[in-house]
């Protein structure tokens, strides 16, 4: 299928001249094919109905503590710093992110091949699966700053070229994380609506976009209009329980000025049947530290 075409069948078009809108997500979210794994009938019910769902104690005490020590070690590492991967704070140089640490720290390549991850992954999918993005966020204490309410898939697809919502998070908690520390809100059953988005996309959008972003964005009406029909909730839990969440459940954080940091791990899995083709928005592919082209599946 040529670009042109492929732009023409586009079901989820944003980031046109256009003003935003909000379209309905033709697309299943817990895909039939693999009826395998760790995830409980409830766990997809759940998944499919609201967006997300949750897992208390994913990892035990023991393993947080490695990766929280993996944590420590990349965000000192003076090498790590300097890397494009590595995105500091507005203002600051606090670690805001480190992406693709799957590939920069053994201990989390082994993690995301790891039943508990993989074969959810593969359950919520219904297929293969690879690792699309990978990264920490570190959220420091008094210093960290949010992230303005978006939808994943729409940035994804717009800049990445991802064809369909059929990816999904999963965010880790490396420490307690708290209602007032920045926890994750998320509007249950706003993955049904795509929201597109108004404004065109700059070239290298992400060197900025990963700081704050600013383009694909939903405008505050769409926000309002969301918020009131499905309400908001927030991921609290102690470190080790994680969220499992849908590419285009709309979400966000608030800044963390208590001293207690939201340190999370990110992975991403994505569809092998849902590899990425050419950025719907028409600008360059984004780098493979923040979505890799190669769609060869995880494998134990
Ligand atoms: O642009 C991205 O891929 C990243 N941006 C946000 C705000 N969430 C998903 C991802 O880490
Ligand atoms: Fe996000």
């Amino acid at each position: 299928m040529t670009a042109a075409e492929t732009l023409a069948q586009d079901r989820y078009p944003t980031r046109s001249s256009h003003d935003s809108a909000l379209l309905d997500r033709t697309d299943p979210v817990v895909w039939p094919g693999v009826t395998d794994g760790p995830a409980s009938a409830r766990d997809l019910e759940t998944h499919e109905a609201k967006g997300f769902h949750t897992v208390e104690g994913l990892l035990s005490p023991a393993e947080v503590q490695t990766y929280w020590r993996e944590l420590d070690r990349l965000t000192a590492d003076e090498q790590v710093r300097a890397d494009e991967r590595t995105i500091v704070e507005r203002g600051t140089d606090e670690v805001r992110s480190i992406f693709e640490v799957h590939r920069l720290s053994e201990a989390i390549a082994e993690l995301v091949r790891d039943r508990r991850l993989l074969d959810r992954a593969r359950q919520i999918l219904g297929s293969e699966v690879y690792v699309h993005q990978s990264r920490i966020n570190s959220m420091p204490g008094f210093k960290g700053n949010g992230f303005y309410w978006h939808s994943d898939f729409e940035t994804w697809h717009a800049e990445d070229g991802m064809p369909a919502p059929r990816a999904v998070s999963v965010s880790i908690a490396l420490t307690d994380n708290y209602p007032f520390n920045g926890g994750l809100m998320i509007m249950p059953g706003s993955h049904r609506t795509f929201v597109s988005c108004s404004g065109r996309t700059p070239e290298d959008n992400y060197r900025s976009s990963l700081t704050a972003q600013e383009i694909g964005v939903p405008d505050e009406q769409d926000v309002t209009r969301l918020g009131y029909e499905h309400g908001i909730e927030q991921f609290t839990g102690s470190a080790g329980s994680a969220l499992w969440f849908d590419s285009n459940a709309m979400h966000g954080s608030g800044n963390n000025i208590t001293p207690f940091p939201r340190s999370n791990i990110f992975v991403v899995f994505n569809s092998v049947d849902n590899a990425l083709a050419e950025p719907f928005a028409g600008t360059r592919p984004r780098p493979r530290f923040i979505a890799d082209p190669d769609a060869t599946p995880v494998s134990r």
